[in-house]
């Protein structure tokens, strides 16, 4: 058996299955009153930020997620003006979503202000575009931010959370889906972290319906991989209120005037190409 003392491991119970780092030290341990927030030093993957035991990201491969949460949405809307990130404190699906010019507004409503006070000093990258005058950070709940927000004033909404228990536990649920699509304008888009297509098939799913009886029209669940999260393999759901979502703006995206290392418009395009067990699971 190999030695543990220096890794960092995320024992992922629902699937049986491990993702580990080998680490030289703990940089920080803090206990919230949300969560337990860890970052470390791990001898190859950069910084690892960790939530309640489970791995939230590391510098090296952070860009698959924030990538993938934010660029097809992005280049599927015809021009998403006003968004709203729900969670995503270390900042990094805000720093991609800044990178499009026709958005004039981002709102971040994150739940745990430390979350972005330790992003900003351990993976100050991430946060470089938070002194975007477009960029509002706030720190509350994002169910009863959405439930109050005027209807029809909003072209995105980006779901960027931890998996459905403790304090994100209410973003996976038609109720707060029906705000989302509340606030949103026609042809607007959801768009939410979900899962491992691989461990959790079944959220996915109930994720999709729940989304269906809100209002959205179009559901697609697109998958990529993401070595940091259990199975390696992860997935983000967009739900529209009116728009195709099997459609982007592919000229736009191939002259995209911003460096990207995953995202490009045949990524797009493969990730809405789904794994047969997939298909069969929704009849897509
Ligand atoms: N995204 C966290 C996704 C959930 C990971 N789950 C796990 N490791 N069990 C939030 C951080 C990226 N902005």
């Amino acid at each position: 058996m190999p030695q543990s003392a220096n890794w960092f491991i995320e024992a992922h119970q629902a699937s049986g299955s491990s993702v580990g780092y080998r680490v030289e030290e703990r940089l920080h341990v803090e206990k919230t009153p949300f969560q337990t927030i860890e970052i470390y030093q791990t001898t190859d993957w950069g910084k690892l930020m960790v939530i309640d035991d489970c791995v939230m990201l590391t510098d090296r491969d952070n860009f698959l997620y924030h990538e993938m949460m934010t660029h097809p949405a992005l280049f599927t809307h015809s021009g998403a003006r006003r968004v709203v990130i729900i969670g995503g404190g270390d900042c990094g699906t805000l720093r991609e979503v800044l990178r499009h010019g026709e958005v004039e507004q981002v709102t971040q409503v994150e739940i745990d202000e430390r979350v972005t006070r330790l992003a900003e000093r351990y993976f100050p990258e991430l946060c470089q575009a938070n002194d975007d005058p477009r960029a509002k950070l706030l720190f509350s709940d994002g169910i009863a931010y959405m439930a109050g927000l005027p209807e029809v004033s909003l072209d995105m909404v980006i779901v960027d959370s931890t998996d459905p228990a403790g304090p994100a536990a209410g973003l996976f649920n038609a109720s707060f889906y029906a705000s989302c699509y509340r606030a949103l304008r026609h042809g607007g888009i959801l768009v939410q972290q979900s899962e491992s297509p691989i461990a959790h098939l079944e959220l996915i799913g109930t994720m999709r319906s729940a989304m269906r009886s809100a209002g959205f029209s179009k559901v697609k669940t697109l998958p990529f991989p993401q070595p940091c999260y259990p199975t390696g393999w992860w997935s983000c759901t967009m739900a529209s209120r009116g728009g195709d979502l099997a459609l982007f703006r592919e000229d736009d995206a191939k002259l995209r005037t911003f460096p990207t290392r995953y995202y490009n418009p045949g990524i797009h395009r493969g990730a809405l190409a789904l794994p047969q067990f997939m298909c069969e699971a929704w009849s897509e």
